[in-house]
């Protein structure tokens, strides 16, 4: 049993079946990248954060660990920190283990299990501070009206560049409700990706090792899995492009033949080439992201990058 107490925002249960169906009928065909995190896509991803290629969680750790006095300075002196997509709530403790000024901490995430277990780790480590835990999605707008049940400051903390992932609508409708919980005077911490050289991002996400590759195609394993399809893995290949024009890196997986495939009892034609877009990645330039999240309401508080500014990690005042 638990002992951290819980606010259940209710995350819609997505339907897998019905947005696989849509968007494999879609034009370009897509899926959604939130269906590559089931157990195997995630261990898949804590690899890929691994890789010699993969900077950017390497980047934004020393980031989080070079300036950690400079983020505690700029903290509210009381104050809570929400932290969106908290997962194992690794990147944390580089901001927990130098600010005595938080004094609650809240994952939210949407996975129920994995954030408890979460909580519960921290909650160990840190015997003096407050440990509450919120089920939901960071793009419900339902965040807005969350009561945390303390008057302190608040803070909200969405490193990884996950905000990428967002088309702009989604991205938007994000910030403008994180501005609302956090009220005037809120800190938003985020960290984004940076534009580079196109052969650093694209060995980023075409690495050596094809673990990348085998990320994305645990997708189509899943679909045969979870949804008795009958893709053939070794007739797909990933690939990801970098779309100069957009500024992100496209994860694709191409049909290497002119194939069809079912799905329950619906069939799929793929012409040789075509793709499944299955993930974007925004890389960002830190003035542009500040504009946009300045149509927010958010001003600019300090702004932390490495040397190569290959990363930031921007602080953003509501
Ligand atoms: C977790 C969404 C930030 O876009 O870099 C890594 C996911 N996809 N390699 C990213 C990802 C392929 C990652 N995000």
């Amino acid at each position: 049993m638990s002992n951290i107490e819980l606010f259940d925002l209710e995350p819609k249960t997505s339907d897998f079946l019905a947005d696989v169906v849509q968007g494999l009928q879609a034009s370009p065909k897509t899926i959604p990248p939130k269906y590559f995190y089931d157990e195997r896509g995630s261990a898949l991803f804590d690899q890929i954060c691994e890789l010699d290629e993969y900077y950017p969680t390497r980047t934004e750790t020393a980031i989080l660990d070079q300036f950690s006095d400079d983020i505690n300075d700029a903290l509210p002196e009381q104050c809570l920190l929400l932290e969106y997509g908290s997962g194992s709530s690794i990147k944390i403790h580089k901001i927990l283990e130098s600010s005595a000024k938080i004094k609650t901490y809240i994952p939210l995430d949407i996975s129920k299990e994995h954030l408890l277990n979460a909580a519960e780790a921290i909650a160990a480590s840190y015997p003096k501070l407050t440990v509450k835990a919120v089920c939901a999605d960071y793009t419900e707008d339902k965040i807005k009206t969350l009561d945390p049940g303390v008057n302190d400051e608040r803070v909200i903390f969405f490193p990884g560049s996950t905000i990428g992932n967002l088309n702009k609508g989604d991205a938007r409708n994000l910030l403008d409700t994180a501005r609302e919980f956090l009220r005037v005077g809120g800190l938003f911490i985020l960290g984004i990706d940076l534009i580079k050289d196109r052969r650093t991002l694209l060995q980023a996400y075409n690495d050596q090792d094809g673990v990348t590759a085998e990320f994305n195609l645990n997708m189509l394993s899943r679909i045969n899995r979870e949804l008795k399809g009958d893709f053939e893995l070794d007739q797909f290949r990933h690939e990801a492009i970098f779309n100069e024009d957009l500024g992100r890196i496209e994860m694709h997986l191409f049909s290497k033949v002119n194939q069809t495939v079912r799905i329950m009892d619906q069939s799929f034609h793929f012409r040789e080439n075509e793709s499944i877009h299955t993930e974007n990645s925004q890389k960002f330039r830190v003035h542009d992201f500040l504009e946009f999240a300045g149509h927010s309401g958010f001003k600019e508080r300090k702004i932390f990058t490495d040397e190569k500014e290959t990363f930031a990690v921007l602080m953003l005042e509501a």
